[in-house]
């Protein structure tokens, strides 16, 4: 006969084990710069390397941070200058300067959210703002923005929405022209993993988390290959 004791402690670890499932695994591996060398120095280098896991059919994310991201002005330059987030993240821009500085975008991802689905829709434009002040703006479409001042034209950030909470960001070193980078606490599942980079690329690479395991994954960068246009 099974003891009552037995059944007792059957149902507490049945209930932790659905309560607090040990489901997350980890992704880790090098980045390689390969064929092209990029410019890890000065206030606009290209040695951010955003590594992020999108999952393979179309499983929902978890919701964006209630959490504001933030993009401060300092010196000016934005800083940081290149911002991973998910979709439906805040982020607040910020003047640490004691000169006016102003914020922009006109790209797809910067639409005002209310807007996102008009014919002629309004983009990020926070205008003219005094040092010591800041203001939000909520990024509702996925992409890339290159954040700007019409004050100072020299400034420039990315803003790189993605669809995924599951991101990370990597800086390279100047000199081996590779970084390392390590993607925690991620669901078990199939997933593509992707990077973001402002002059290089990668193709996407298939990978299984698996519950509490290591998953590696190293990826080698390449210079973008320019898409022609069509003229009309
Ligand atoms: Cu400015």
């Amino acid at each position: 006969m099974v003891s009552k004791k037995y059944i007792a402690a059957t149902l507490v670890v049945s209930l932790l084990v659905f309560t607090f499932p040990a489901v997350a695994g980890t992704v880790s591996g090098k980045i390689q710069v390969s064929g092209t060398k990029l410019k890890t120095e000065g206030a606009k280098p290209d040695k951010d390397v955003i590594v992020y896991l999108e999952k393979d059919g179309d499983a929902k994310y978890p919701d964006p941070p209630a959490k504001h991201a933030l993009i401060d002005q300092k010196s000016l330059v934005f800083i940081p200058h290149v911002l991973p987030i998910q979709k439906g993240t805040a982020v607040d821009f910020l003047n640490s300067d004691t000169t006016e500085h102003n914020v922009f975008c006109v790209d797809d991802c910067c639409k005002i959210v209310e807007d996102i689905n008009a014919k002629k829709p309004k983009f990020l434009d926070l205008g003219n703002f005094p040092g010591g002040e800041k203001a939000a703006f909520t990024f509702g479409e996925a992409g890339t923005g290159v954040i700007l001042c019409k004050l100072h034209p020299e400034m420039a950030a990315y803003i790189v929405v993605l669809d995924t909470p599951f991101f990370t960001i990597a800086s390279l070193d100047g000199s081996s022209q590779s970084a390392t980078y390590t993607l925690k606490n991620i669901p078990a599942g199939d997933y593509v993993v992707k990077v973001w980079n402002k002059r290089c690329e990668a193709p996407g690479q298939s990978l299984t988390v698996t519950k509490d395991g290591e998953t590696k994954a190293d990826i080698e960068i390449q210079k973008k290959v320019r898409k022609k246009r069509s003229r009309r």
